[in-house]
């Protein structure tokens, strides 16, 4: 009976997806030392965000991080005021879904971390995968954790330019 009961449960657990955070509650997750002295030529820093729906998935995203040799330097958990999200998103204001969007990743706690390694930039934007989930290949977190081509899970920046203008958004003082 006791077998039942916890198979049942698994079951619902496993239907109700993405209800439980994973992660702490706690606002700060972890910070560490972020800035890039001693840090070899080719480690670069860049910014990424585990987004509104996806954070009861952070675990799960971490540990791609960490296995593609990235090493989370720091992390917090904030809401973002729809100022914060517009200024986050500027490059994409004159977008039809510019609105949305920033509506959206204010819509819940999110995750900002600093992600730092070799080729950090472009090896993100691979973990990530295609902005689509749909056209993203097998084994990225958009594919495995987006709902859609707006709530795909992840950000990660672009550029070196966009890195250093994010990450300084999110951690000035590092
Ligand atoms: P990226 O996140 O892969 O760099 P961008 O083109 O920079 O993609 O778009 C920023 C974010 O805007 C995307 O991650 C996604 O959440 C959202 N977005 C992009 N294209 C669309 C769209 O066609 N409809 C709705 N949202 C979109
Ligand atoms: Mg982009």
């Amino acid at each position: 009976m006791k077998i039942i009961n916890q198979v049942i449960f698994l079951l619902f657990a496993c239907l109700a997806g993405c209800t439980q955070s994973e992660i702490s509650k706690s606002d700060v997750i972890e910070v560490k030392k972020t800035n890039l002295d001693g840090a070899q030529d080719t480690e670069q820093e860049t910014l990424s965000i585990i987004k509104p729906d996806a954070v009861c998935f952070a675990e799960k995203i971490n540990a791609k991080f960490q296995s593609a040799g990235l090493e989370i330097v720091a992390q917090k958990k904030i809401q973002l005021t729809m100022d914060q999200a517009m200024e986050f998103y500027k490059e994409h204001r004159e977008k039809k879904f510019f609105g949305e969007l920033c509506t959206y990743i204010c819509s819940g706690p999110v995750i900002v971390q600093i992600l730092r390694g070799k080729d950090a930039i472009a090896k993100n934007r691979k973990i990530m995968g295609n902005t689509n989930p749909l056209k993203a290949e097998t084994g990225t977190i958009r594919r495995e954790f987006g709902k859609n081509i707006q709530n795909n899970a992840a950000h990660g920046s672009d550029s070196k330019e966009s890195a250093t203008r994010e990450i300084k958004l999110f951690f000035p003082k590092s």
